[in-house]
């Protein structure tokens, strides 16, 4: 016995309730199969399910494509840097990576995701020019729209409150969340999707919309540089060779909880079985020196050497 057109959608939308990106195309997928009949109401559903399921698959295969490999989530934080047409996107990362994007006085010079590299404070960070925003920009363009949805953090560029407005509206439309600083346990997938994110404005604008988040003025270079480091709030440990020396680089880890563990479980398989034992110099080269256990919780700067039982 069919069941009425309401009855079915409710159901539906419970079961599809919470669930986003892959997870929910399975389930749309187990449901058309599920949904036997093929007209009336019923045919409706499944042409609404399967429209459905084709934008989540485009928007995943997107954001697969746009994140090569999870390598690069791990190590360097990218930042998606959107706003208006004319904003200076160009012009910013120019400026912050070095790079020589096509900068000019009309508005969509930027017609592609352009992408650009900055190291700043032992972090490497990737910027993207994302197109200019303009309302109902992402309705028909999923892709780019994919590329916010997997970035871990955004830069929004504005030179006029109306920039600002727009790119807010255009974001929470698409029901894009904003925070003042990464989550605890890295650049993980909240639902809906919540992204940390900073507000960089012209010097010329006196008013900005509230909406608890970093202001900065796109003056200050290294100002920026610095709020990119703040809010995804890197672990930077340095390890020693077996001389004794500091290695100049650090591993750099993104999440609040970390331990010697996941430092010993960085440099290598199965070390973790075979660790002796860790000596933690606290906060740098010059800190306190202390012998400890393989779940001691690390901070920002810390030194350590490791142990291994032969
Ligand atoms: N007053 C002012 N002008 C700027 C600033 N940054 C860029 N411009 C100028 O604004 C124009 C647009 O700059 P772009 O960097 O191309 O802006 P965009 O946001 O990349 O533009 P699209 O790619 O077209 O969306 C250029 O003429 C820049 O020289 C700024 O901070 N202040
Ligand atoms: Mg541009």
């Amino acid at each position: 016995m069919p069941k009425p057109y309401s009855v079915m959608m409710d159901e539906i939308n419970s079961r599809l309730q919470g669930k986003v990106g892959d997870e929910r195309a399975k389930e749309i997928r187990q449901l058309l199969k599920e949904i036997q009949f093929d007209v009336g109401d019923y045919r409706k559903i499944k042409d609404k399910l399967k429209r459905d399921l084709k934008e989540i698959e485009t928007i995943e295969q997107a954001k697969k494509a746009s994140r090569k490999g999870g390598q690069t989530k791990k190590e360097t934080p990218q930042f998606v840097v959107i706003g208006a047409a004319n904003s200076g996107k160009s012009t910013l990362i120019n400026n912050l990576t070095g790079t020589n994007f096509l900068v000019a006085d009309y508005p969509y010079t930027t017609t592609e995701p352009q992408y650009g590299a900055l190291k700043y404070d032992k972090v490497n960070f990737q910027l993207v020019e994302l197109p200019a925003i303009y309302e109902g920009c992402w309705d028909s363009d999923k892709s780019t729209l994919a590329i916010v949805h997997s970035t871990d953090c955004l830069l929004i560029l504005g030179r006029s409150i109306k920039d600002f407005n727009l790119v807010l509206s255009e974001l929470k439309r698409n029901n894009i969340h904003l925070r003042a600083e990464r989550m605890d346990e890295g650049f993980a997938q909240l639902t809906p999707r919540t992204l940390p994110a900073f507000l960089v404005y012209d010097e010329n604008l006196e008013v900005i919309p509230s909406t608890g988040l970093k202001m900065i003025s796109n003056e200050n270079l290294e100002t920026i540089k610095k709020a990119m480091v703040e809010i995804t709030r890197p672990k930077r440990i340095y390890t020693m060779d077996s001389f004794n020396k500091i290695e100049e680089l650090p591993v750099v880890f993104f999440k609040d909880q970390l331990t010697v563990k996941d430092v010993v479980k960085k440099i290598g398989k199965g070390k973790v079985e075979i660790f002796k034992d860790a000596v933690i110099l606290e906060g740098g080269p010059t800190g306190r020196k202390k012998r400890v256990g393989i779940s001691y919780e690390l901070s920002d700067n810390d030194v350590v050497h490791l142990t291994f039982h032969k």
